[in-house]
């Protein structure tokens, strides 16, 4: 009798686990259709994977494109990636690419997406001179190939868009500081190719009533900033130099004038762009511009070295003159002390005019006024900070490197 009730009893609990694990598994399902879905083009650059880690901060479930390479290239989002195989996952890859408009159009149709963040681009001015057509294919093309997709699959209301505008736009500037206002005059086929693409954004907006978007950005960096850009460029060479794995720094135009930002101050506004409730462009700037000599120099000062620059155009050269030695024993590490003081009063930075650009962008500041009054948008990083992460960030790398080299492996160069 004591037994059968027993049996009574498992079974009617069994029965109401059943019960409550149908209702969880329910809960979770409609609590996972609730969450907003991303899709970010570019996710294995900089802003991209910045954006990522925001997105799924914030609880999106967020999709990427990537393209297809000959080795992973994700190390920029590895601490975001999850294996194919788990289930729930809020974080996906798809392959694709931005000159193929039936796959950005599958995947679009797949992810049904509220947001799409168009960061992948051909993004190196200097290179853009090299490969014109590639870039206006990808750069200009690639965003009406977007954004003809969201149309032809009648996403227009439900899928908001971000266009990442530069600028590069502003190239020979026509008024400083930039604004929205300012007009237009690229000075590379980059810009240009990204000058249709602003344009495409706005039409669309007007003729489809898209909720599409322009992000006007300035310069923004960060540890994971491209190695070919002008800041990633000298931080590392500075972290390198330090330890004695590089000779000199060879550079470009030391003259221009950059506008710099840190890239997790800026994909927080190109989120808050998309969360209003009209599209609109807007300028996002720190509203100081410096020259890239003085950001040689603020890098190697944070590492306790002076340099001083003699010289004009294609001749300036960069002198260290005095190395704080408690500030490099501290930043770097009293062993590399000695061999560093032996190349004291020597040049360590020189113009290389293979650097230069056939047409430049001398001077970019921005006002970026609208995105502070209404988006609520300012930036928390400082240029200094910024360096200050950058370059800690540099010398923690080739110091694993050092120990590398040291252990008898094999390091590369990464020469450009
Ligand atoms: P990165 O160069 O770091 O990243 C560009 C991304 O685009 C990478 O993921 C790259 O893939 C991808 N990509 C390039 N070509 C294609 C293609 N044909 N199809 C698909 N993906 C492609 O740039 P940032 O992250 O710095 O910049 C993001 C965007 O913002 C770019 O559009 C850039 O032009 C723009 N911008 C950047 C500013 C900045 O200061 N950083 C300022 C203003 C605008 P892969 O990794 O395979 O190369
Ligand atoms: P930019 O960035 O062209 O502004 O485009 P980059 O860092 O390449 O150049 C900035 C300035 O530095 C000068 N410069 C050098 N540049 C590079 N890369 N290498 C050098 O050795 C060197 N020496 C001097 C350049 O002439 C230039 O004046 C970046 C990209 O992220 C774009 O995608 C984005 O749209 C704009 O910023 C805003």
């Amino acid at each position: 009798m004591k037994k059968n009730r027993f049996r009574h009893l498992k079974k009617k609990l069994s029965l109401l686990h059943c019960i409550s694990f149908f209702f969880v598994s329910l809960w979770i399902k409609q609590y996972k259709n609730m969450k907003k879905v991303a899709l970010i083009t570019g996710i294995t650059g900089q802003d991209g994977a910045y954006l990522a880690e925001f997105l799924l901060k914030k609880n999106y479930i967020v999709h990427g494109i990537k393209r297809r390479t000959s080795l992973f290239n994700t190390d920029r989002i590895d601490h975001l990636y999850n294996d194919p195989h788990a289930e729930n996952k809020d974080f996906t890859l798809h392959y694709g690419d931005m000159t193929d408009s039936m796959n950005l159009t599958r995947i679009i149709q797949e992810v049904q997406p509220d947001e799409i963040y168009n960061l992948a681009a051909m993004s190196h001015v200097k290179v853009s001179f090299d490969t014109p057509e590639y870039t206006a294919n990808a750069d200009g093309i690639g965003t009406l190939r977007l954004l003809e997709a969201v149309r032809l699959l009648g996403l227009t209301k439900k899928c908001k868009i971000y266009q990442a505008s530069t600028s590069e736009l502003y190239g020979l500037v026509q008024e400083v500081p930039q604004s929205e206002k300012t007009p237009f005059y690229p000075r590379s086929p980059y810009a240009v190719a990204k000058m249709y693409a602003y344009w495409i954004t706005v039409n669309y907006r007007e003729a489809y009533g898209m909720h599409a978007s322009n992000g006007i950005l300035f310069n923004h960096e960060s540890p994971v900033r491209g190695e070919t850009f002008v800041t990633r460029k000298i931080t590392r060479a500075a972290a390198r130099m330090a330890m004695g794995m590089q000779d000199k720094l060879f550079l470009g135009n030391l003259s221009s004038k950059r506008d710099w930002g840190h890239a997790k101050d800026y994909v927080e506004a190109m989120y808050l762009i998309l969360q209003q409730d009209e599209p609109s462009d807007y300028v996002i700037a720190t509203g100081i511009t410096t020259t890239i000599r003085d950001f040689v120099k603020m890098t190697f000062a944070k590492l306790g070295i002076t340099l001083e620059f003699r010289g004009e155009g294609a001749d300036e050269k960069g002198f260290m003159t005095h190395i704080d030695n408690d500030l490099f024993s501290e930043t770097v590490g009293a062993n590399f002390l000695e061999s560093l003081q032996k190349r004291l009063k020597q040049d360590i930075v020189e113009v290389d005019p293979r650097y230069f650009r056939p047409t430049e962008v001398d001077l970019l500041i921005g006002d970026a006024t609208k995105a502070k009054t209404r988006l609520g948008w300012k930036p928390k990083y400082t240029l200094d900070t910024l360096i200050d992460e950058m370059i800690t960030s540099d010398i923690k790398l080739f110091k694993k490197e050092n120990y590398l080299k040291d252990g008898g492996f094999t390091i590369l160069n990464y020469f450009e």
